[in-house]
């Protein structure tokens, strides 16, 4: 090997590699505002991927771009190539090479998510993995009072809120910088705790409460969905994130309390019985909603921002 193609592979790497350390950086603009502390792990996780995924990409599609440009046989050669095999060095290298960097990736994303300690189902299963119990541990100490959780109730296509002191929304209402601990309760079939802002998804299991703990850190509206298939009116199963500050939050649960329960306006309710009015029904028989929730609190606008 010359000096020459020495120095220009060098040079190739380096390029490579400040086109994927940018194409990290990019990264963070296609996802939605980091509204939780999570969500700034996540997103350096992903950044991460990226730029190593760029570096794979760039690297094997230039080479093979350098090598039709430069190495084409010429145009009635129909010679063989050079027969190659059994370069000993070469296999352990592209053997060596993706093994690390399995190992790397697995270890950043698992420190990742030990940092999050957003518990959910990994309380239940007791994995004998080195430090995970250690990470148990310290998330359980570092809990508030669990009266001071919020109750999720998922079902059949609507969200209810059900805070400490006995209020209830439709509509999910956060202090700002503060961990918050939800109770995740599903009345019927599996349905997913899903909020893009905060990067977090925790899938809701009949029968069963999941713990689930995260700390909101930006203030707005951010928009709640449901993560899993769960029948006819699924995609009506939404609702929002209220993100505000601790004195907002305490006034809004006070001026929620004094309110009577009410019926709240139900998307899927609204469209099942739409279509029930219809003298003509169309394809099969659905699941009938379930009622409309009676909260303090409902949200009567139709739900139309994303
Ligand atoms: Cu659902």
């Amino acid at each position: 090997m010359n000096i020459r193609l020495i120095l220009n592979l060098l040079l190739a790497t380096i390029v490579l590699a400040a086109i994927s350390v940018w194409m990290g950086q990019q990264s963070y603009a296609w996802l939605p505002p980091q509204a939780a502390a999570e969500s700034k792990m996540v997103d350096d996780l992903f950044s991460f991927l990226v730029a190593l995924g760029s570096f794979i990409f760039f690297g094997v599609t230039g080479a093979i771009i350098y090598s039709i440009l430069f190495h084409r046989a010429s145009k009635y050669d129909y010679s063989d190539g050079p027969p190659i095999e059994g370069n000993v060095t070469l296999e352990i290298v592209w053997t060596a090479i993706p093994i690390l960097l399995v190992f790397w990736i697995a270890g950043i994303s698992y420190q990742t998510y030990e940092r999050m300690a957003t518990h959910g189902p990994m309380e239940i299963v007791h994995l004998h993995v080195p430090g995970m119990e250690e990470a148990y541990a310290v998330a359980i100490e570092d809990t508030i009072d669990p009266d001071e959780s919020i109750e999720v109730r998922a079902r059949q296509w609507a969200w209810e809120f059900r805070y400490p002191d006995g209020v209830t929304s439709t509509e999910l209402h956060l202090p700002v910088n503060q961990r918050v601990h939800l109770n995740l309760i599903s009345e019927d079939v599996i349905h997913g705790f899903y909020v893009p802002a905060f990067r977090l998804k925790q899938d809701i299991i009949p029968d069963r409460t999941i713990d689930f703990e995260f700390t909101p850190v930006r203030e707005g509206r951010y928009r709640l969905r449901d993560s899993q298939y769960s029948g006819t009116y699924f995609a009506t199963m939404q609702t929002d994130v209220v993100v505000e500050s601790e004195d907002a939050y305490e006034s809004w649960l006070a001026d929620a309390s004094g309110h009577p329960p009410a019926e709240s306006f139900n998307q899927a309710a609204d469209e099942y019985y739409q279509a029930s009015q219809k003298s003509v029904i169309p394809g099969w028989k659905t699941i009938a909603p379930a009622p409309a929730p009676i909260v303090n609190y409902p949200t009567s606008i139709k739900d139309s921002q994303s």
